[in-house]
């Protein structure tokens, strides 16, 4: 059986059953999910959450079933990739590393083997208002489709894959919001010969899949084989329905829906709840004609509630494993990587090295910089400190940095385009805060009650009587 969502959904079953909820009664994609997710994160729970009966956008039975907070606790990212869920911590991110490493070649199956050709919607049968579309915070303008859309570079094939919302402002208008990333990259180049960009979005896979699209490699690198390391075989394709073999979709997911990014066009996107945790605003964004949508039978689709730990996590993690492999060519001693999701929303960056050499803290924070634009603030630490483990990152910054040494900042860098806080969009400050020992002087020693004790001390001969 290849990999994709029901076989994680089967996985989840038997590993971690407590974190698997289906919800049998109706729901309404506008508000009624989300508010359930936010009242079960008010509880601290996070759960992955099957919903059996969703409505349409005709507050219709969509037929669909609806899945979400997939990537909401880093033990199911941990279960994505075959771990124990107890090496949720840099274990994950560094199996991440291992995996996307190996780059594994898709391979091509026609439309017979295809699970996500059982139905197939062209023409004006492709209405996505069919569809179970989440409208997801109070403000947003409209649903929003939230996951995975696939390319192909219209100068050479290679594919991409990256998350990136697309509204629903009719039954086959959409508008797509594309930071100056890889796949912004590929439309500027079809726009330039004034030809519109293929495109999928791909509802329902495999976490891997998911964690694939969300690596910081070279342009060049062929994402699909990315996506197959990391699911450690080979990505099952299959021709679209509208383009044929210029743009092969994964056959094993759960929803496909296709289309093109026109170019020279622009349309009102926004405002959208955002994964800073505002509201980002409404801009003229690139329209993409609708033209088929593709499932399989007893479908499920799939939501990311953006602004949540679902959001953080899913990007992360790849973040992270990629990170660590280019800070390890900068600085030897490197120990771990961790954009935490504690309401930092990957802006904090905490990286841990066991430095050698003075200075090297500095090089680890500069070297973060070029490779993941969004992150701001960089607080290195030393090996002692687990930078997963946010009590011990705040202890060091208190009583490791003196501020007026310890603390740089870079004006004008290219940031998140979503920050608040900066005044010209894509533009920020950097923070390196070096919070390790000195290396010029003796440093005073952590506390700690001897090994031995702890050793022979067993609570329960003291404490049960
Ligand atoms: C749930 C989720 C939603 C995202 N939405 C967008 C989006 O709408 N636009 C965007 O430019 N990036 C979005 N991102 C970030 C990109 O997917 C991410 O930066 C990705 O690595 C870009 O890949 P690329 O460089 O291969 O294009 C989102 C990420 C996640 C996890
Ligand atoms: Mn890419």
């Amino acid at each position: 059986m290849p990999k994709d969502l029901r076989y994680f959904l089967e996985k989840i079953k038997q590993e971690m059953p407590e974190d698997l909820l289906t919800i049998r009664r109706e729901v309404d994609p506008k508000f009624e999910i989300t508010a359930i997710q936010q009242k079960l994160e008010d509880e601290n729970r996070w759960p992955m959450l099957l919903f059996e009966n969703v409505k349409n956008l005709y507050g219709q039975p969509s037929g669909f079933r609806l899945a979400t907070n997939m990537f909401a606790t880093r033990q199911k990212a941990a279960l994505a990739l075959d771990l124990p869920k107890e090496k949720w911590q840099m274990e994950t991110s560094m199996e991440y590393t291992r995996r996307s490493g190996q780059l594994i070649k898709p391979v091509v199956v026609d439309k017979a083997q295809a699970p996500c050709k059982e139905v197939i919607w062209t023409g004006e049968q492709a209405d996505m208002y069919k569809l179970p579309v989440v409208t997801h915070h109070e403000m947003d303008g409209l649903p929003y489709l939230p996951d995975v859309v696939v390319a192909a570079d219209p100068d050479n094939g290679v594919y991409n894959a990256s998350h990136h919302r697309m509204i629903i402002a009719g039954k086959q208008d959409s508008r797509i919001w594309m930071s100056p990333r890889h796949l912004w990259n590929y439309f500027m180049r079809a726009q330039e010969k004034d030809q519109p960009l293929p495109i999928a979005h791909v509802l329902g896979h495999h976490p891997a899949f998911y964690l694939g699209a969300e690596c910081i490699l070279p342009m060049q690198t062929n994402e699909y084989e990315v996506i197959g390391g990391l699911l450690q075989e080979p990505l099952r394709l299959t021709p679209s329905e509208t383009f044929g073999d210029r743009l092969l979709v994964p056959a094993d997911a759960e929803v496909i829906v296709e289309g093109e990014i026109l170019p020279n066009q622009r349309e009102p996107e926004g405002p959208f709840g955002e994964f800073t945790g505002y509201y980002g605003p409404q801009r003229w964004s690139p329209v993409v004609r609708i033209t088929a949508i593709t499932f399989r039978k007893n479908p499920i689709y799939m939501n990311i509630l953006c602004g949540h730990p679902d959001t953080w996590l899913v990007g992360g993690i790849a973040k992270e494993a990629c990170l660590y492999e280019e800070l390890k060519r900068v600085i030897p001693g490197i120990k771990g990587v961790h954009l935490p999701t504690t309401g930092t929303c990957r802006f904090h960056c905490y990286v841990s090295v066991k430095q050698r050499f003075n200075g090297e803290a500095k090089m680890a924070g500069l070297a973060v910089l070029p490779h993941h634009d969004i992150v701001k603030h960089i607080i290195v630490v030393d090996e002692d400190i687990d930078p997963f483990n946010e009590k011990e990152v705040l202890w060091s910054i208190a009583t490791r940095v003196q501020a007026d040494k310890d603390v740089t900042i870079i004006p004008n860098c290219r940031g998140g385009l979503l920050d608040p806080s900066s005044t010209v969009e894509g533009i920020g400050a950097k923070m390196i805060i070096d919070a390790t020992r000195p290396m010029d002087r003796p440093f005073e020693e952590k506390i700690a009650v001897p090994k031995e004790a702890l050793d022979r001390v067993q609570l329960k001969d003291y404490l049960e009587v």
